[in-house]
């Protein structure tokens, strides 16, 4: 089998709530990308990518040229077997795990179309029926922040991401933990994101000021070693996130004893092969996993669902439904939240078809 055609979309994607984090990051309408690669057997793989601005060292603009650099490599291969291809785009294009994220999930929707199976069986089959969501609040005024968590609570979802630091005042990080723990009631699990935006003495002193409400911290600093020292100072759980990236960002993070959760994102990793190689190390260090992506629709979504089955219940912690604080949706068959879960389609490959009418005219196509 060989690929015949690439072709590429750009769709703004618009939050429902104007989505707010420390140090100015913040999505209102934001890109994400989509791939279509198409093999000479008449299947076609989809794939999407949507980074956040200032979120991590990925952007929306990087993606067409990171695409039009690997077309060549991609033109006439072979698409089945997502490594064996991608080892060939790394050796062609070093770096830029989130501009190959895209290309990664559309050859394993291909892959998995060809087999004629649902994604989750090629990653290593089903270990849950459904994966739990969280709902990640905006960083406003805690009594807005306490109104979506009660919200969201009676739609059924019992964990909680609570954005911290948008004004860089510690106090009121604590008055929005206190708040939404007071709207939830004891039992559901609650975090507070600093997203990198805090020193570890601000940390510290909120972790401290709420070590009587059960909270998990998030990535308060930018580096693993000063999240480390907020963990150890608190005794509070830690999950990390943007810091841990690759192989070798986790082993650290695992030696610095940094972690009770890592935050596995499709893009920060570089697709679905590098996170399901990074949730292998993490089953092997028996920390529970977050399993999501940057940003995104129905592509994404889907994806990090047929991954997030694969791994037994005690270690998924839970996964976003990105789709879900987004419009418009890019497919109509993509994963809906039921009971506050998401699960993944039983059609072969991720199960999505993108509606031609929201992917537009493609911004780049490269074959016949
Ligand atoms: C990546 N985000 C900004 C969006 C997801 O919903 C979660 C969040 C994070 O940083 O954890
Ligand atoms: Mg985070």
């Amino acid at each position: 089998m060989k690929i015949l055609k690439l072709t590429l979309y750009r769709v703004p994607l618009t939050s429902h709530v104007p989505y707010v984090m420390a140090d100015g990051k913040a999505c209102e309408t934001v890109d994400t990308y989509i791939l279509s690669i198409e093999s000479d057997a008449g299947l076609t793989g989809w794939g999407e990518v949507c980074p956040i601005p200032h979120y991590l060292p990925a952007y929306a603009g990087g993606v067409p040229a990171a695409v039009a650099d690997l077309a060549p490599v991609l033109l006439g291969a072979d698409p089945v077997g997502p490594e064996a291809l991608m080892a060939r785009c790394h050796a062609h294009l070093q770096g830029h795990p989130y501009a190959k994220s895209l290309v990664d999930i559309a050859l394993w929707d291909l892959t998995a179309k060809v087999a004629g199976l649902p994604l989750y069986r090629l990653l290593g089959g089903r270990q849950m029926a459904a994966a739990p969501l969280y709902h990640s609040i905006t960083c406003i005024a805690p009594e807005e922040m306490a109104r979506i968590a009660r919200e969201a609570h009676a739609q059924g979802i019992r964990q909680f991401q609570a954005k911290l630091g948008a004004d860089d005042d510690w106090q009121a990080d604590v008055a929005r933990l206190r708040a939404v723990r007071e709207a939830i009631g004891p039992g559901p699990l609650l975090y507070g994101d600093w997203n990198c935006g805090a020193t570890s003495l601000t940390g510290i002193r909120v972790g401290r000021a709420v070590a009587d409400c059960d909270v998990m911290l998030e990535q308060p600093c930018e580096s693993i070693e000063a999240c480390a020292k907020v963990r150890h100072a608190t005794g509070l759980p830690m999950k990390l996130d943007e810091s841990v990236h690759d192989q070798e960002s986790l082993l650290t993070a695992h030696r610095l004893d940094a972690m009770d959760v890592a935050c596995v994102k499709l893009s920060k990793f570089g697709g679905v092969s590098a996170a399901r190689a990074a949730r292998d190390l993490c089953l092997h260090f028996k920390v529970a996993m977050v399993l999501e992506d940057t940003w995104g629709s129905d592509i994404t979504t889907a994806a990090l669902t047929h991954l997030a089955i694969t791994i037994a219940p005690r270690y998924l912690l839970n996964v976003a439904d990105l789709s879900g604080y987004v419009h418009p949706h890019v497919a109509p068959d993509g994963p809906r939240r039921e009971a506050a879960q998401l699960k993944p389609a039983e059609r072969p490959g991720l199960g999505v078809t993108p509606d031609p009418d929201v992917l537009g005219n493609p911004v780049a196509t490269y074959g016949p």
